[in-house]
């Protein structure tokens, strides 16, 4: 059967691309967003290819299908994806998507609660047009974890939760800086590799996707501190990545050195900034709080002619 076309928005959140499908994509039923989820993986992973891949795509595009929600009470839901696999939680993404809402008309000034595959999220558009989301739980696993990482030598880190799973390095590796974004993208792709080949996981089993190291902030009066987070498909978040922001900051709470509340400003490699803070519930959970400015900048359909060999992407194992 041809597919029909279908409509994306696409906007950048400090730095990194979020491509919305706001109509035209699969039937993937009614159900928990984690099921819907595994059926766009399984059934349909044409439509994360044609997005996110060449020739309409490029290695840092995250894509986002607008669905309905399965929770209660939520404006709707979303299933986030790159040019790897679909992924578990996006805030950078998150915000991409509520400037797109707005951008259609759809909500005001406000919070809109958005069902995802690991929980619902509130994302607040406020009246200077940025956007706060508070996160799902996030927590620290494991501190100053040692992994053998062949060319490296002994890299420590902590393992948390942030709605993906991390491994965030501070202080090793190549400097945090843009001239240095190849040798991260090796330094952090070995660590990777090392973790799933020593066995370290999240819970249940759960991959290490996402590396992040840390480093000094240009501007102290601007950010506490500047990461490069390497994503699942090997490219780099443009943005101080929301969901790695989450994982730092639940480690810093973690570790007894941010207060609910303390604002926490994590530049990105680009050096925009995301501002951060817990907010700790009366069980001990904690909820990260993530801010950051995301703009509207480009509309199209696309046209899935059968004649053409890539109107599904170029597979990036080609
Ligand atoms: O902002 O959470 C984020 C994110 C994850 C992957 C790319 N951006």
């Amino acid at each position: 059967m041809q597919q029909a076309p279908f409509h994306v928005i696409d906007s950048h959140t400090e730095g990194e691309p979020t491509r919305v499908v706001v109509s035209g994509g699969p039937d993937l039923g009614r159900g928990p967003l984690a099921e819907r989820a595994q059926r766009l993986q399984h059934d349909h992973d044409w439509l994360r290819s044609a997005v996110c891949n060449e020739p309409r795509g490029h290695a840092a595009m995250v894509g986002a299908l607008l669905c309905h929600a399965y929770q209660p009470d939520c404006l709707c839901g979303v299933i986030f994806f790159n040019n790897h696999s679909t992924l578990n939680m996006c805030i950078h993404g998150t915000i991409g998507l509520t400037v797109t809402l707005a951008h259609m008309g759809k909500i005001g000034v406000g919070s809109h609660r958005i069902d995802t595959p690991v929980g619902v999220v509130v994302a607040t558009l406020r009246e200077d047009h940025s956007v706060e989301v508070a996160n799902v739980p996030c927590y620290r696993k494991a501190a100053d974890v040692p992994v053998e990482v062949p060319g490296w030598g002994t890299v420590r880190g902590d393992i948390a939760w942030g709605g993906n799973w991390f491994f965030l390095i501070n202080g090793q590796g190549p400097a945090v800086e843009f001239a240095h974004l190849e040798a991260l993208v090796r330094f952090t792709g070995a660590v990777r590799h090392a973790l799933a080949a020593h066995g370290i996981t999240g819970d249940d089993g759960m991959e290490i996707d996402h590396i992040e190291v840390f480093g000094p902030p240009a501007d102290p009066a601007v950010a506490d501190s500047r990461n490069f987070v390497l994503c699942p498909g090997h490219a780099y978040d443009r943005s101080p990545c929301g969901t790695g922001t989450s994982a730092k900051l639940a480690c810093l709470h973690a570790a007894g050195t941010l207060l609910p509340g303390r604002i926490w400003r994590q530049a990105g490699i680009l050096d925009t900034v995301f501002h951060g803070t817990v907010e700790e519930l009366p069980d001990g959970t904690i909820i990260p709080h993530v801010s950051g400015r995301a703009w509207v900048n480009g509309e199209a359909t696309y046209i899935f002619n059968p004649a053409d060999p890539f109107r599904h992407g170029i597979p990036t194992s080609i």
